[in-house]
C-alpha cells in the first residue's frame, strides 16, 4: 500500500479528469492521488505528465492508503450510474470526516439524494458545477461547489488554487448546501443556451438584412466584443464566422449542418423552472430552437408553408446592425435577470443561502458565458441584495429604456421579413409582461372560475371569491366562500 502523501484525489481520467488532475498538480502544495476505472488512462496519464508528480493508484484500498486526511476526492466521470458506481466504491474504503466532490454535471436533485445519502455515513459530499470544458479544467475553470461548511474548509484552498481568476478574485465560492453547486451550474448552462440563442438570431437577421457575409459580419461580432457586449460567446462566434472550410472554400458555418445538438442542462433548466414557477421564457426558447432545428423531418414537409411575399433587405445596413446590437443587449439582460430569478427560487424552495452577487462574480472567467457584462450584475446586486428583478437594477433599467425602441423595430422586422426570432421576441413580450400595470390574467382567472370553481381575488376587497356564472348572469353576486 502507498504511504498517505497526496492532499488530494481525482478519479475518473478521461478529458475532463486528466486536465483537473494536471490543473491541481500544477499549484504548489498539492499532491494528486491519481484512480481510473480502467488502467490504460492512468498509465498514460503518468507517462505523459513525470512533471505533475502524480501518485498512480489501481485500486479504491490503494487510492485511500495514498491520501492524507481528511481524504479528498474529485470524482469526474460521466454524469448518472458512473457516478453512483463510483461513490459507493469511495464510501467502502473512506472514512467519516471525508470528502467526496462530484465534479460532473450531475442533475442536483441527484446531488441532493447523494448528499443526504453519503452524509448518513459521517463523510461528506459534494456537488460541485464546473465550467469552461476541457482548456478550463486545464488552466482555470469556474468552479460551484455546494455541499457543508465543513467541507468547504479543507476544501475551499484546492479548490481556489485551480480556478480562475478574475480581476483578482477567484473563480470559486462556496454557494451553499446540499446541490446549491450543481443547481448554479445548471442555470449558468440554461443562461449559456439563451445567450447562444440571441447571437444566432442576431447573426441570421444581419446576414438576410443587409446581405453581408459570414466573414463580414465576424467583423461587425469582433466590433461589438470591444463594448458592452464584450463576452468569450460574442469571441468565438466571430472566429466561428471567420473560419473557411478547407475542402469547399465555403464559409464553414455554410456546411456545418444546421441542427442544433443539446446534452440535457438546457432541458433541466426550464424543467426547474417550470417546476418553481419561474418564467424563463428566454432559456426555453433557445431550448426550443434547438429541438425545432433538430426535426429535419418535419422541417421538410413544412418548408413550402407560405411566407411573406418579396425579399427582406433593410435600407440603412448600419442602423439596422445598431438595432440588432442593442436588441441583443436588452435580450440578454432578460435572459440573465431570468436565470437569477430562478436560483433565487431554488434557494428559497430547498433552504439554500445563495449569494447571488458571489455567483456572478464566479462566472466572470473560466466559464462559457464569461463577460464583462456580470461585473454590472455583481454591482447590482451590492447595491441591493434582495432586488426582486435583476433588470430592474438602475444600470440594467437604463439599458433597457435605451433599447427599446430599436429592440422592437428588430422584433417587427423579423416577424414581417418571416425570419425566426424566438428569444428576442419572447424577450421583449417578457419584458413587457412584467412591467404592464395591468395583464389580462384578470380574464384567465374568469375562465378559471367559470369552468372550474377556481376562485379568484378581487381588487377591491380582501377575499377570495367564486361567482354562480349560470342563469341570468347580471343579477348574480360574487360570492365570498371564506
Ligand atoms: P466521461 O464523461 O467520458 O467519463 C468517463 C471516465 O469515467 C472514463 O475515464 C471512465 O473510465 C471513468 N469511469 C470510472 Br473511474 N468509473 C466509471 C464507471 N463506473 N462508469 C463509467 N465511467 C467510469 O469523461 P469527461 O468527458 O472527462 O467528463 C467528466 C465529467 O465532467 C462529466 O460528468 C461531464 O459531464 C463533466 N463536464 C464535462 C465538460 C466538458 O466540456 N467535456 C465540462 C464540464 C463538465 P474508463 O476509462 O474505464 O472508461
Amino acid at each position: 500500500m502507498p504511504t498517505a502523501s497526496a492532499n488530494i484525489g481525482v478519479v475518473g481520467l478521461a478529458v475532463m479528469g486528466s486536465n483537473l488532475a494536471r490543473n491541481l498538480a500544477s499549484r504548489e502544495g498539492n499532491t494528486v492521488a491519481v484512480l481510473n476505472r480502467s488502467r490504460a488512462k492512468t498509465d498514460e496519464l503518468v507517462a505523459l505528465h513525470p512533471e505533475a508528480g502524480f501518485v498512480p493508484t489501481f485500486s479504491y484500498e490503494e487510492f485511500a492508503a495514498s491520501l492524507q486526511k481528511p481524504r479528498t476526492a474529485i470524482i469526474m466521470v460521466k454524469a448518472g450510474l458512473g457516478t453512483d458506481a463510483v461513490i459507493d466504491e469511495l464510501v467502502r474504503v473512506f472514512e467519516p470526516g471525508d470528502i467526496i466532490v462530484d465534479g460532473g454535471n450531475a442533475y442536483f436533485p441527484d446531488t441532493i439524494r447523494r448528499e443526504q445519502a453519503v452524509r448518513e455515513t459521517g463523510i461528506n459530499f459534494v456537488g460541485a458545477g464546473i465550467s469552461g470544458g476541457e482548456e478550463g479544467a486545464l488552466l482555470g475553470p469556474s468552479i460551484m461547489p455546494g455541499g457543508s461548511d465543513e467541507s468547504w474548509v479543507t476544501l475551499g484552498p484546492i479548490l481556489t488554487s485551480i480556478a480562475a481568476v478574475a480581476e483578482g478574485e477567484p473563480c470559486v465560492t462556496h454557494v451553499g448546501h446540499g446541490g446549491a453547486g450543481h443547481f448554479v451550474k445548471m442555470v449558468h448552462n440554461g443562461i449559456e443556451y439563451a445567450d447562444m440563442q440571441l447571437i444566432a438570431e442576431a447573426y441570421d437577421l444581419i446576414r438576410r438584412g443587409t446581405g453581408k457575409t459570414p466573414a463580414e459580419i465576424a467583423e461587425v461580432f469582433a466590433e461589438w466584443n470591444t463594448g458592452e457586449l464584450e463576452s468569450y460567446l460574442i469571441e468565438i462566434t466571430a472566429e466561428v464566422l471567420r473560419q473557411i472550410d478547407a475542402e469547399t472554400g465555403k464559409p464553414l458555418v455554410d456546411v456545418i449542418v444546421d441542427q442544433a445538438g443539446a446534452k440535457g442542462t438546457g432541458a433541466w433548466t426550464v424543467q426547474t423552472a417550470l417546476a418553481l414557477g419561474v418564467p424563463v421564457s428566454g432559456i426555453a426558447e433557445a431550448t426550443f430552437a434547438r429541438s425545432l432545428s433538430s426535426h429535419p423531418e418535419q422541417r421538410a414537409v413544412a418548408a413550402h408553408l407560405p411566407g411573406p411575399e418579396g425579399e427582406f433587405a433593410v435600407d440603412d445596413a448600419d442602423a439596422f446592425i445598431e438595432d440588432v446590437r442593442l436588441a441583443l443587449y436588452a435580450s440578454k439582460i432578460v435572459a440573465y435577470s431570468q436565470g437569477f430569478d430562478e436560483i433565487r427560487a431554488g434557494a428559497v424552495e430547498y433552504g439554500w443561502t445563495i449569494d447571488l452577487g458571489a455567483v456572478s462574480k464566479i462566472w466572470r472567467a473560466g466559464c462559457i458565458i464569461r463577460a464583462q457584462f456580470l461585473n454590472r450584475i455583481a454591482e447590482a446586486y451590492a447595491g441591493e441584495p434582495d432586488l426582486p428583478a435583476l433588470l430592474t437594477a438602475p444600470y440594467f433599467a437604463e439599458a433597457l429604456a435605451r433599447g427599446q425602441a430599436a429592440w422592437r423595430r428588430v422584433v417587427v422586422a423579423a416577424a414581417q421579413a418571416g425570419i425566426p426570432a424566438p428569444a428576442f421576441s419572447s424577450s421583449l413580450s417578457y419584458y413587457d409582461g412584467i412591467r404592464a400595470e395591468r395583464l389580462p390574467a384578470a380574464l384567465v382567472q374568469g375562465q378559471r372560475d367559470f369552468f372550474g370553481a377556481h376562485t379568484y381575488r378581487r381588487i377591491d376587497k380582501d377575499g377570495t371569491f367564486h361567482t354562480l356564472w349560470s342563469g341570468d348572469r347580471t343579477e348574480i353576486p360574487a360570492v365570498d366562500t371564506h
